[in-house]
């Protein structure tokens, strides 16, 4: 049910660094490209603010935790083998391994915010490389994965259409029916992508666009500069500019085992941490949380947690809701408390969250109450952050 980001990148810049710090999964770290070969799954939270605040009762989450009205929410990050240039010509590990992202809803693109990696992830000395110049052939690669996809059996696709009729884009979504693209993204992409009225003049120049526009249309992703710890706040200052997230993997991973360890008191995306006995730590634990906390002074935070916060709440525009099935005690019918937080788009409906919790709850949808107004709700409101809503169906 939760919403899946894909980690992608160069190879060596800092993605398993990134995804073990948010998953908390032990995954093989190593200064040298393709470390990574098969892709590490795992599943990290995002904070929202939870309404058993109002209610005055704890809930109890099925999945995830809530801490002082803080409510985690589940997201499923996937960390894949680095993508270098000619990886859709088998260059590097190739872009096979793309396929894990088929269902991912969005990218965060990892670089390496020193600047020492070519493009292929070997070390060429801090500074030598534009760590944004990643960014436009990661892009590529992508989308000439897309392309791949779309091309396979494509042209007697185009030659049915031709003889027997059909549309385009019915056609065009059932070749893509795995990647979790929403087919008005598909219909509004075909639009977009200036296809040629006689489509024997169709090229490979027209798939890549209509690739393209997939993309930036349903797979809408954000850029994060790691081992921010490496740079002076000028560096920092000029990839913010250029609209990269610095963040620092390494830090808030050495955050996450702290904490773990009862070392530190931290809340993953606070903007510090509380030593919890000093007595406990050796000198060079000392030493090195000292680092962690003047990274954390200048920077607000290692900005790991954030950043997939702003990449859910801000670019793919999601909001949380608490279905629940007693809209007087916000309970299902076990008595939990707001046991469910649901990630759904802003702008989706009543019936859409009756179809996220089960597709027989949406065709036996009659009616939605608002679990704080009890108001009476039909299929087509439009649902807010922080609602709670029972759904009501036919027997
Ligand atoms: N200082 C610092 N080093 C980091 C940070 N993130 C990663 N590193 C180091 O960078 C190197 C590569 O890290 P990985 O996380 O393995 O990089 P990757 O992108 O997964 O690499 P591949 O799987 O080979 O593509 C390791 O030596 C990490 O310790 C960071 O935030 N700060
Ligand atoms: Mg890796």
């Amino acid at each position: 049910m939760s919403i899946l980001v894909g980690i992608i990148g160069k190879p060596n810049v800092g993605k398993s660094t990134f995804f073990s710090a948010l998953t908390e999964n032990p995954v093989e770290i190593a200064d040298y490209p393709f470390t990574t070969i098969e892709s590490n799954k795992g599943v990290t939270y995002i904070r929202s603010r939870c309404p058993d605040t109002e209610l005055g009762k704890k809930c109890n989450p099925n999945f995830g935790r809530c801490v002082n009205g803080t409510r985690l929410v589940p997201v499923e990050l996937i960390d894949v083998a680095g993508l270098v240039p000619g990886a859709h010509e088998g260059k590097g590990l190739g872009n096979k391994f793309l396929d894990d992202l088929r269902r991912a809803d969005g990218f965060i693109q990892v670089i390496d915010s020193t600047g020492s990696l070519d493009q292929n992830g070997n070390p060429v000395g801090k500074g030598k490389y534009d760590p944004l110049a990643d960014a436009e052939f990661v892009h590529k690669e992508i989308v000439l994965w897309l392309t791949n996809i779309l091309s396979d059996g494509l042209i007697r696709n185009l030659r049915k259409i031709e003889s027997e009729g059909g549309k385009l884009d019915a056609i065009i979504y059932e070749k893509i029916s795995g990647l979790g693209i929403d087919q008005k993204d598909v219909s509004l992409a075909v639009k977009n992508a200036a296809i040629p009225s006689n489509l024997r003049n169709w090229d490979d120049q027209v798939t890549i666009r209509l690739a393209e526009e997939i993309i930036r249309l349903s797979k809408p992703g954000i850029i994060v500069a790691t081992k921010g710890d490496k740079i002076d706040s000028n560096e920092a200052s000029k990839l913010i500019e250029r609209e990269a997230l610095v963040v620092s993997g390494d830090y808030e991973l050495v955050l996450r085992k702290a904490s773990k360890a009862g070392l530190i008191d931290y809340f993953p995306g606070d903007e510090s941490f509380r030593v919890a006995d000093e007595g406990r730590l050796n000198a060079a634990q000392r030493e090195a949380l000292k680092k962690v906390s003047d990274f954390m002074v200048h920077n607000r935070g290692t900005k790991t947690q954030q950043a997939v916060e702003y990449l859910v709440y801000n670019v793919l525009k999601m909001i949380v809701v608490y279905p629940v099935e007693d809209e007087n005690h916000w309970t299902d019918k076990n008595g939990n408390v707001l046991p469910d937080a649901v990630l759904m788009k802003q702008g989706s409906t009543a019936i859409d969250l009756a179809y996220k919790v089960h597709s027989d709850l949406g065709e036996r949808f009659i009616r939605a109450v608002n679990g704080r107004t009890k108001r009476v709700l039909g299929r087509d409101y439009v649902l807010e952050d922080g609602d709670v809503i029972k759904i009501v169906a036919a027997r």
